[in-house]
């Protein structure tokens, strides 16, 4: 049998491999591929070949992140945080399938050299969806981030480092776009003003859940806080959900902000940076079917007002997504991979054409909601 290796930038192998010698990975090296999902992380499937006990070769993947330290600032902290949730989950559900890190020779989770931070752990055999059109798949990925905040409801969330402070504060994330508009580094302002103009005639809009908590009038949760769909690995053959992934931002949070998030990831009828932003919308199929797996797993725990703010947290979120996005692009790209001069730009028309259909169909998502949250209530 012949195995195709695939094309490896020499320098990327070298320190691939220099990882796998600290984290302790036996067989030869053989190959890796890099992931091209996340806008933050760096992430490597890394394979190495084994003996699979009958004298035959096989191959045996991990995954390998360089974890970006301008977006997390102590991820020493931030691996403490993963450690404590992934095992509060694996107390509960032992067989579940699930991420582990391994560790270096001075027992750390990560390792951290001149190049980076990086960590290394098992690689789930899956796929991932960064669009889906399948119901069911939807469905699924509702339930499983639904079912995530419910592992978690007892957690104590004074345990866990803020990983990034003031993640989804949008009333700060309008602030320091405001501040970088006014400081105007790269002398982009002129060009996005109707970005601009438009995110800024919505604003009390965007900070209603912000400033609904600080009245305390929504509870905190321990929440994922990145509920992209493509942080959900399925089972090839079933489209049953394995395991929520990408726990860097488990913080403390509000329910909305998984809902919201993930919504405006997978229920756009776009990608998230589609240069024909007039494509972007609310597919409301999509909705209403990752509403039905979310609210499944959560409706017996959500207050009230929970329930009354989760077709707004769509808006919040998108509207929150833009000002980052222009943010970025503001002050020089900074933050976000990108692609290609004026890809924050891109992103962020699309997050503002999908926050301006949300408005025109936040009538039918509420409705969608409240019956969720009732049928399922009532399922004790
Ligand atoms: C980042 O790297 P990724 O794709 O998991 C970002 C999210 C954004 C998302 C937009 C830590 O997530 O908040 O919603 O890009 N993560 C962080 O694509 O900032
Ligand atoms: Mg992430």
């Amino acid at each position: 049998m012949r195995i195709n290796i695939p094309e490896m930038n020499p320098e990327t192998m070298r320190k691939l491999l220099a990882v796998g010698e600290a984290f302790r990975i036996p067989g030869p090296f053989f190959s890796y591929e890099e992931i091209k999902v996340g806008n933050v992380n760096h992430s490597y499937k890394v394979n190495y070949i084994r003996d699979d006990g009958s004298g035959m070769a096989k191959i045996k993947s991990y995954l390998v992140q360089r974890v970006n330290t301008y977006a997390f600032q102590h991820p020493v902290e931030l691996m403490q945080n993963i450690d404590k949730v992934t095992e509060h989950i694996r107390q509960k559900r032992p067989e579940a399938v699930s991420l582990h890190f391994h560790h270096t020779a001075e027992r750390k989770n990560y390792l951290m050299d001149t190049d980076g931070f990086w960590r290394l752990s098992n690689y789930v055999p899956s796929v991932t969806y960064s669009t889906c059109d399948d119901l069911d798949v939807v469905r699924n990925a509702g339930q499983a981030f639904g079912d995530f905040q419910v592992m978690l409801s007892d957690f104590d969330a004074s345990k866990l480092f803020y990983t990034i402070p003031d993640f989804h504060d949008t009333r700060k994330r309008y602030e320091k776009l405001k501040a970088d508009m006014a400081a105007d580094p790269c002398g982009r302002v002129a060009e996005v003003r109707p970005e601009l103009d438009w995110l800024l005639s919505v604003e009390e809009e965007a900070c209603r859940m912000t400033d609904m908590y600080r009245r305390g009038e929504l509870p905190l949760r321990v929440t994922h806080n990145d509920t992209k769909i493509n942080n959900v690995l399925f089972d090839e053959k079933t489209s049953r959900a394995l395991v929520v992934i990408d726990l860097d931002t488990v913080m403390p949070g509000l329910v909305g902000h998984d809902f919201g998030d993930a919504i405006r990831f997978a229920a756009n009828f776009v990608e998230e940076d589609c240069p024909e932003a007039e494509k972007a919308g609310l597919n409301l199929n999509i909705f209403w079917a990752f509403a039905e797996g979310f609210l499944e797993q959560t409706a017996r725990e959500l207050c009230e007002s929970e329930v009354e703010t989760l077709g707004l947290s769509c808006f919040v979120l998108a509207c929150e997504l833009a000002t980052r996005f222009l943010d970025d692009y503001l002050v020089g790209d900074k933050y976000f991979k990108t692609d290609y001069p004026g890809h924050n730009l891109v992103r962020t028309r699309c997050q503002i054409a999908l926050a301006k259909d949300m408005l025109k169909k936040m009538d039918a998502m509420n409705a969608i909601v409240r019956d969720c949250a009732r049928r399922y209530k009532e399922q004790e």
